[in-house]
């Protein structure tokens, strides 16, 4: 598996030129036989391999589903998805990023699944999962403060509707505090989720929900209306590749960027896409229902509405829409 990885990495780097068989034994210090099985086998796993006498060797094509090799073929990044872990089935991505944090995990791992059978959303909610959505987690090692977690989700929502709209031209809106929404529906969630002590985080998961080429037929009853996926809203199937490309490019360069300017270009961007800012809402609160106008972000990622003329800042609650 690591070896073929390498190759792959070399035909990459080879940029659309020809690499030799020699060059890669050379490299790789194995055979030519060996080199020519492993191309053999990327050829099983779905890669359109160009083999030209005296040449060498080209991808001309990765295979139209996730592995971890078809997931970095293209990727260009510096820490981010140097490892990927992907299975087919798995009850959460999230759990198992959990478990690979806790026994060491590198900071940028990811972890994805075809199809998650106990997906988890926030506050014990489950969520639907099946094979046409993108179900990652992100292991990551900030050396922030715990309290900072709040704001990577804001950041998360942020790279989110850029990727979405960068690859699909949709423009998704941020409902507080880390809904996706197209035209009122959900199309994407966030699940954050650390292990931290005193002031110190030791790991902090990030878990990404997206549908991509769900169908409307493809979701439950009770998600109809409260759902939503890029295929339904485009009218067209995606590669779910270059959407998590994409989304793991942007989250290298944002979060480093977040890391170095602090949260301020975060709320920028956050309140471009926000969901009704500046209007009327109805918020659900654990006491009572009323309705508020929301105004924008606060630095540490509350929402701050106006109720009754008096502005002040919002912890928890949901919109309700
Ligand atoms: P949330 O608690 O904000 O949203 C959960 C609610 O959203 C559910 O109660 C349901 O009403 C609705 N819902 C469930 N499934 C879907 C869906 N596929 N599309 C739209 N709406 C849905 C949001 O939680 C956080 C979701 C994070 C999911 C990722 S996937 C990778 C990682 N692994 C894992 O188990 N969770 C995260």
């Amino acid at each position: 598996e690591n070896t073929r990885q390498q190759i792959i990495n070399l035909l990459e780097e080879a940029n659309e030129q020809y690499i030799s068989g020699q060059q890669i034994s050379n490299c790789l210090q194995i055979s030519r036989t060996a080199v020519w099985k492993h191309i053999k086998e990327l050829e099983k796993d779905g890669y359109k391999i160009e083999a030209v006498a005296k040449k060498g060797y080209k991808i001309l094509e990765a295979p139209n589903k996730l592995s971890a090799n078809t997931i970095q073929w293209g990727l260009h990044t510096n820490w981010l998805g140097k490892h990927v872990i992907h299975k087919t089935s798995i009850p959460s991505t999230q759990t198992l990023a959990q478990k690979l944090a806790f026994e060491g995990a590198d900071h940028g791992t990811v972890v994805i699944a075809d199809e998650q059978t106990a997906g988890k959303g926030r506050l014990n909610r489950a969520w639907f999962s099946p094979n046409q959505g993108i179900w990652m987690s992100i292991i990551l090692r900030p050396s922030f403060l715990p309290l900072q977690a709040s704001q990577l989700t804001l950041l998360t929502a942020t790279i989110l509707a850029k990727s979405v709209e960068e690859v699909t031209g949709l423009t998704p809106s941020i409902k507080w505090p880390n809904d996706l929404l197209i035209q009122d529906r959900k199309v994407a969630g966030i699940l954050t989720e650390m292990q931290s002590e005193h002031d110190h985080i030791q790991y902090l998961i990030i878990g990404i929900g997206m549908n991509v080429n769900q169908n409307e037929k493809d979701f439950p009853e009770e998600l109809h209306s409260k759902a939503t996926s890029i295929q339904i809203e485009s009218g067209k199937e995606w590669d779910m590749r270059i959407i998590i490309q994409a989304v793991l490019q942007h989250f290298e360069k944002q979060y480093d960027h977040y890391l170095q300017k602090g949260f301020s270009t975060v709320k920028e961007i956050w309140e471009e896409y926000g969901y009704k800012i500046g209007e009327v809402v109805t918020l659900r609160t654990t006491q009572e229902e009323k309705q508020v106008t929301l105004i924008g972000l606060q630095e540490d990622g509350s929402l701050l509405i106006e109720d009754s003329g008096t502005r002040h800042p919002l912890y928890s609650g949901e919109i309700i829409w």
